[in-house]
């Protein structure tokens, strides 16, 4: 059968462009040259706000571990980053070294990675459905790498807003969510709540539900066994209520933001479409949230300053991040 797109698909089938039809875009919002999407609400005068939060100057980073011997986080069919060393001590005790004047000796390295196999920032062209990406590109453009909407955009822009964490897992009293568990937006109010903050217009999101965690705890056959992972689940209000709240950024501790298939339409990662196709919001995944929620469970604060710039990979569909959070 061929729907509206042109495309086959068996009607038995969940297409997002159905599930997806009425769903609310941002598209030409921010003029038809936009590669940045919802970051647009990131304006001087939010950065500025976002300074009061800080209270105590402390500080944390939020990128795993990267090209580590425990292991890279990665979503299934990826491999972790793979460092080699080319240059260092034993290249000189062999005299292999390349020789200086003054006698300096150095180390180097060389580095192969997916721009999605660490903490990281997602471009906006990464995920899209039917013909159009972000912003109404044609899906063609990211052939070859991608010539809109790729992340390059997104690291020279930066981001740097308030930034609110919303630890789902402490909330619901568990170490970590179970495989599959979903949480809504009304969730995400309750527990803020719960955590006696509030969720202000153009907040940075970052969500806590314990997985990546749980990764360096439990053997990787387990992490991966029936991969589902827990998170946002789809609805027409989820999607409403992000678009009205503006919200510029989702950062979560999960690989994909969202549980892995939506358990009502049988969709694999239809936020994905929603929110970041279609409504421009950045998506950072694989953030390690660990530490700043221990923190926050200490001290009671929840919101702070958010700052990230992913690598600038030029055409890339993401890029490696260290975000920096200070409290
Ligand atoms: C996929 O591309 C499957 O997900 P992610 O956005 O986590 O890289």
């Amino acid at each position: 059968m061929t729907n509206a797109h042109g495309h086959d698909h068996d009607h038995d089938d969940p297409w997002i462009g159905d599930l997806l039809k009425d769903s609310p875009t941002n598209w030409g919002k921010w003029g038809p040259d936009d590669e940045v999407g919802s970051l647009n609400y990131l304006t001087p005068d939010v950065v500025l706000s976002a300074a009061k939060a800080i209270t105590s100057g402390k500080t944390f980073t939020l990128q795993v571990k990267m090209a580590n011997p425990d292991g890279d986080p990665v979503w299934p069919g990826r491999s972790g980053a793979v460092r080699i060393n080319v240059m260092d001590e034993g290249h000189f005790l062999a005299g292999k070294g390349v020789e200086t004047a003054g006698g300096a000796h150095y180390a180097d390295d060389y580095m192969t990675c997916f721009l999605q196999g660490s903490t990281q920032y997602d471009a906006l062209g990464h995920v899209w459905y039917g013909d159009q990406i972000w912003n109404g590109y044609d899906a063609k453009t990211t052939i070859g790498g991608l010539a809109k909407a790729s992340v390059c955009p997104i690291a020279e822009k930066g981001v740097v807003g308030r930034g609110i964490l919303l630890d789902i897992a402490r909330w619901r009293g568990k170490d970590v969510l179970d495989s599959g568990e979903t949480f809504t937006h009304e969730d995400l109010l309750a527990c803020a709540e719960a955590q006696g903050a509030t969720i202000e217009p153009r907040d940075i999101l970052l969500i806590r539900t314990g997985w990546i965690g749980s990764f360096y705890r439990v053997p990787s056959e387990e992490f991966y066994a029936d991969f589902v992972e827990p998170g946002l689940t789809y609805s027409p209000e989820l999607v409403e209520w992000f678009r009205s709240m503006e919200i510029p950024n989702l950062v979560t501790d999960t690989i994909a933001n969202e549980v892995t298939v939506d358990p009502v339409s049988g969709c694999v990662l239809p936020l994905h479409n929603a929110l970041m196709r279609n409504l421009g919001v950045t998506l950072t995944e694989i953030a390690w949230l660990e530490d700043l929620a221990a923190d926050c469970a200490d001290d009671g604060q929840y919101t702070f300053l958010y700052t990230a710039a992913p690598l600038k990979v030029v055409n890339g569909t993401g890029a490696p991040v260290n975000p920096v959070v200070i409290k």
